[in-house]
């Protein structure tokens, strides 16, 4: 469901319907509509480097809208929705705000099953206008928006929670009918919504993956959060970037194979090769290079691999990693 463009910005890729376009790149931006769907621009790359879109397609028609700083489309079986969160001294309540009203609508349409979200967060560790830091200060009006909407939405889905190089906060997620969605958790890993209240007042509000059956056209599809090196709930390698990538893709090899989506009711498993549109995040650049080198080795030749160099959302965590497996 995910690819990069071409150049002509087509709202057909392939003969597909665009749903929705995030592009990574130099700046951020309102949510708009862009050739008939949404379109969200985050700041995630550096001047320097190399901008990429990520686009989610269909072969149904599709529906969309604009609210002021929501953008949201449908096709009768996906529903997708984007809000950006203007930068603020204090977040919880703008963030409680934005999630409720998209779950609102996501409800009233009948997408009732969340399946994957992306949380791009401004000076994710610095600290807001009370001296909380801004990851938990998000984290609290998000668990609040989950809790208001709980009756609603069944269980949390897999998501991402990551820096951005701007200010404020991006949100977008993927939600569809109700009967495909199954969450799965991680034995190496505490659920994140069960951390202890000393990384913040709230957990975080997420799912290690959820996997998502066929609609009946694709397969089905494993969407992994994105996954650092933490076992249990503690960071482990401070400072050491490659032990710390090594924890972080046997977090995944595990979160992903078929012992593990087994014990959650699922036929499935997959190897780490399989892991496509995945993203990389790397806190400090000087880590980059190892990171690419490390990563050529275990990805597949054919997957899209992108890297980003932002913050993470605890000060000891170097890097972070996400993708798909199909
Ligand atoms: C972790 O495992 C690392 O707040 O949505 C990973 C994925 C992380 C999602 C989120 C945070 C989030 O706690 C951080």
């Amino acid at each position: 469901m995910v690819e990069t463009p071409g150049e002509d910005g087509r709202d057909v890729l392939a003969g597909r319907n665009v749903l929705a376009r995030i592009a990574y790149g130099h700046h951020g931006g309102r949510p708009t509509l862009y050739r008939g769907s949404p379109r969200l621009d985050v700041h995630m790359v550096a001047q320097d480097a190399t901008p990429f879109t990520e686009v989610w397609v269909t072969d149904r028609p599709v529906r969309c809208g604009l609210q002021d700083n929501l953008v949201y489309a449908e096709d009768g079986q996906h529903f997708f929705c984007a809000v950006r969160v203007a930068p603020s001294g204090v977040y919880r309540d703008a963030v409680h705000t934005a999630y409720g009203t998209a779950f609102r609508l996501a409800a009233q349409r009948g997408y009732t099953e969340l399946f994957r979200m992306w949380n791009l967060v401004g000076d994710i560790t610095g600290d807001n206008a009370e001296g909380t830091e801004i990851y938990q200060d998000f984290c609290t009006g998000r668990a609040r928006a989950f809790d208001d909407w709980s009756d609603h939405f069944d269980g949390l889905p897999a998501a991402t929670g990551i820096g951005s190089l701007g200010a404020g906060v991006d949100l977008y997620f993927l939600a569809c009918r109700p009967g495909r969605a199954t969450h799965v958790e991680n034995p190496r890993q505490t659920p994140a919504y069960r951390y202890p209240d000393r990384y913040g007042a709230a957990p975080p509000s997420f799912a290690r993956a959820t996997h998502l059956t066929s609609d009946g056209y694709g397969p089905s599809t494993l969407y992994v959060s994105g996954t650092a090196s933490i076992l249990g709930d503690d960071t482990v390698h401070p400072g050491d970037v490659e032990r710390q990538l090594d924890v972080a893709l046997a977090n995944i090899e595990t979160l992903v194979s078929r012992e593990n989506l087994r014990e959650h009711g699922l036929d499935d498993g997959y190897a780490l090769a399989a892991l496509d549109c995945v993203k990389v995040y790397v806190r400090d650049a000087e880590h980059l290079p190892a990171v690419r080198a490390a990563c050529a080795g275990v990805f597949s030749d054919d997957a899209d691999v992108a890297f980003f160099n932002v913050g993470i959302c605890r000060p000891d965590l170097l890097v972070e990693i996400e993708g798909i497996c199909r």
